[in-house]
């Protein structure tokens, strides 16, 4: 079965001013679209063809790079429109609060480290909240990798992502990623991250 672009559970200026109309439009429309049919194209008549999306990117080493792109870039952002949300940012819940602390310290230390992964990671990627079996750790990735992936760095569930391709924040932040990365904890979804983590 071929997969389909999710829609969006909010309008594409809900989560104005922090990420604008536009942009979410044509990342939407444009961008997670054009994954999406690529994604097809390239597993139409192969053995992939009905398996998951998490299935095929434990594979994505082997594959071939159009499956682990446009996999990657079709699991991504239907995660990333996810945990956002016009009526997003604070802190998470209960439990996913403590193995916060418990990994970074406090809250503060984990919102540091991981707008640290988004504003260094080089060129185009993300940066990610992962749920490890060592516990939380955050850490980037380059291009539409995901710690799904077997060629990921660190493995496991991503929690929490945050696209920092230019595509995600030019057109209102040109190459000002650090504000795009500081405007993104306004818009956070902790409701939906604290179901992804399990709580
Ligand atoms: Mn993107």
């Amino acid at each position: 079965m071929a997969f389909e672009l999710p829609n969006l559970k909010y309008d594409y200026n809900a989560l104005e001013p922090y990420i604008d109309g536009r942009t979410m439009e044509i990342h939407h429309g444009k961008h997670h679209g054009g994954y999406t049919s690529k994604l097809n194209a390239a597993i139409d008549g192969s053995s992939l063809a009905d398996k998951g999306i998490e299935e095929i990117l434990t594979g994505a080493g082997t594959h071939g790079p159009a499956v682990r792109n446009n996999g990657g870039g079709f699991y991504n952002h239907t995660l990333f429109w996810e945990v956002m949300s016009p009526s997003g940012g604070g802190q998470p819940g209960a439990k996913l609060l403590e193995a916060i602390n418990q990994a970074f310290g406090s809250f503060d230390e984990f919102r540091t480290k991981f707008s640290d992964a988004a504003a260094t990671r080089f060129g185009s990627g993300w940066a990610w909240l992962v749920n490890t079996d060592s516990g939380l750790v955050v850490t980037s990735t380059p291009n539409q990798d995901n710690p799904l992936m077997d060629v990921a760095e660190v493995k496991g569930t991503p929690v929490l992502g945050l696209d920092v391709w230019e595509h995600a924040y030019y057109l209102k932040y040109q190459n000002r990623r650090p504000e795009y990365i500081e405007a993104f904890w306004n818009v956070v979804n902790w409701e939906a991250v604290n179901m992804r983590f399990g709580s």
